[in-house]
């Protein structure tokens, strides 16, 4: 699971996406400069962000000070590297939140802009900053380290230098990448090709088999004109195009694991966020990462697939200002549907899980004797423990592709929200409804 949030994250966060907390819900009142909330009578609680110049390093102290002369009582502190300076010292990001007395409130906020530099108050969350329009995609960019052939002794690629190189080249251009941008294309060399059509090959061999119907139907389509085969690896580039014209869906290239609300966020716009790289050549047939295997194989297969691009959007949707507990209630159920779900179709059990149908070892363990199945039901799904090392031992199975639908949706309806959103299209935007 994720890291927590955190505040200065959310707070810098806001800082460029043009004011107004989460929601329009009940918000703090606005006094002086900035937002501050009233809370016990005469007293006033503010969420202050500044930057403290390293150059004068006696400035964190007078901010002490000043705490200390209007008996301001300090109740959350965080700091982070702000901008870089000469000869490499960088500013300090401060954010904290403190209660003054209410009639000090406009000296205490001068004061400190004697010492301190970009003194703003900043709104306390109603709810947790969401991606209003396409571009604050830009933002939505909190990865999670975990897994890297950098830092894991057991990732297969942490005793090959080249590997590493490849991997840092290949994130650039994801770090570089800007909404609207000519999505990356990347020349695969020919172990990278090599490792794509071992993968291909035994995976194309089994689909048939144990893959869903819609993931066949859409596998066929890329094969037929999208230039889906053995022989190359698939340039997201062409691949968004295609599935832009399908079900409206658009890719964006990531370096890596996204915090899961970064990553449900963007599905809510139709931004499928898929990773460039390719897995280790030692070890085609399972990763416990995505790789451009996973993302290609399977996930885009079911993005062409108009319900279920519908169904992943309304998971992003759901996703938008969900408190932290929702937001690792959807990831799981996101899990165990989108990257683990079987269902039924013909009397028979089928995979649409992208991590099983990326994965020849678990897809094939999967639709074997040896897991245990449970039958899909969002409110126990949501709360199954689950690992991502390795093989899953539980799956969930759908009585049906359009019954796990209808029963997520029920589920996503009933996580409450100050407010609801709707897509624009034509916009690209959200339209944030209140809802008291
Ligand atoms: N990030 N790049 C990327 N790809 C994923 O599939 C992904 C992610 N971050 C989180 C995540 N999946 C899961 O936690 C989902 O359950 C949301
Ligand atoms: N296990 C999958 C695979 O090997 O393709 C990737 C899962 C990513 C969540
Ligand atoms: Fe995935």
């Amino acid at each position: 699971s994720g890291r927590k949030r955190s505040l200065i994250e959310d707070a810098r966060r806001e800082r460029g996406s043009g004011g107004g907390g989460g929601g329009g819900s009940p918000g703090p009142s606005r006094l002086g400069d900035g937002f501050v909330f009233e809370e016990k009578p005469g007293r006033v609680t503010l969420n202050v962000l500044f930057t403290l110049s390293n150059e004068k390093n006696t400035a964190f102290f007078k901010t002490g000070k000043i705490f200390e002369t209007f008996e301001a009582k300090l109740l959350h502190i965080e700091s982070r590297p702000g901008r870089k300076l000469k000869n490499s010292v960088t500013d300090l990001e401060f954010f904290m939140r403190c209660e003054v007395h209410s009639s000090d409130l406009e000296v205490f906020i001068n004061s400190l802009k004697r010492v301190a530099e970009d003194v703003r108050s900043v709104p306390e969350d109603k709810a947790p900053w969401f991606p209003r329009q396409i571009k604050d995609l830009d933002r939505c960019n909190i990865l999670i380290t975990k897994f890297h052939p950098d830092m894991d002794q057991d990732h297969p690629g942490y005793n090959d230098p080249e590997y590493r190189r490849r991997r840092a080249f290949i994130s650039e251009l994801a770090f570089r990448y800007k909404q609207g941008d000519p999505l990356p294309v990347v020349e695969y060399t020919e172990e990278e090709v090599s490792t794509w059509r071992e993968v291909y090959q035994k995976l194309r061999g089994v689909y048939p088999s144990l893959a869903c119907r819609q993931f066949l139907d859409g596998l066929q389509q890329l094969e037929k004109e999208c230039g889906y085969g053995e022989e190359r690896v698939p340039q997201l580039r062409d691949v968004s195009a295609f599935l832009t014209e399908r079900t409206g869906f658009q890719l964006r290239p990531v370096a890596g694991l996204l915090s899961a609300r970064d990553f449900l966020a963007s599905l809510a716009f139709r931004v499928f966020q898929c990773t460039q790289y390719i897995r280790h050549s030692s070890a085609p047939m399972h990763s416990p990462e995505p790789d451009c295997c996973h993302e290609l194989l399977g996930h885009i297969p079911m993005l062409a697939d108009k319900e279920f691009a519908q169904f992943s959007q309304e998971i992003g949707l759901a996703s938008l200002g969900a408190s932290d507990e929702d937001i690792e209630k959807l990831s799981t159920l996101y899990w165990f549907t989108v990257e683990f779900g079987l269902c039924k179709q013909n009397g028979a059990v089928k995979a649409y899980g992208a991590g099983l149908l990326s994965s020849y070892g678990e897809l094939v363990y999967a639709l074997s004797n040896k897991p245990e199945y449970k039958a899909f039901n969002p409110e126990e799904t949501a709360v199954q423990p689950y690992q991502d090392q390795t093989y899953q031992p539980i799956y969930f199975l759908s009585e049906s592709f359009e019954d796990a639908k209808v029963k997520l949706r029920k589920y996503s309806k009933s996580i409450k929200r100050p407010f609801a959103v709707r897509y624009d299209p034509f916009t690209c935007s959200m339209e944030v409804l209140d809802q008291p």
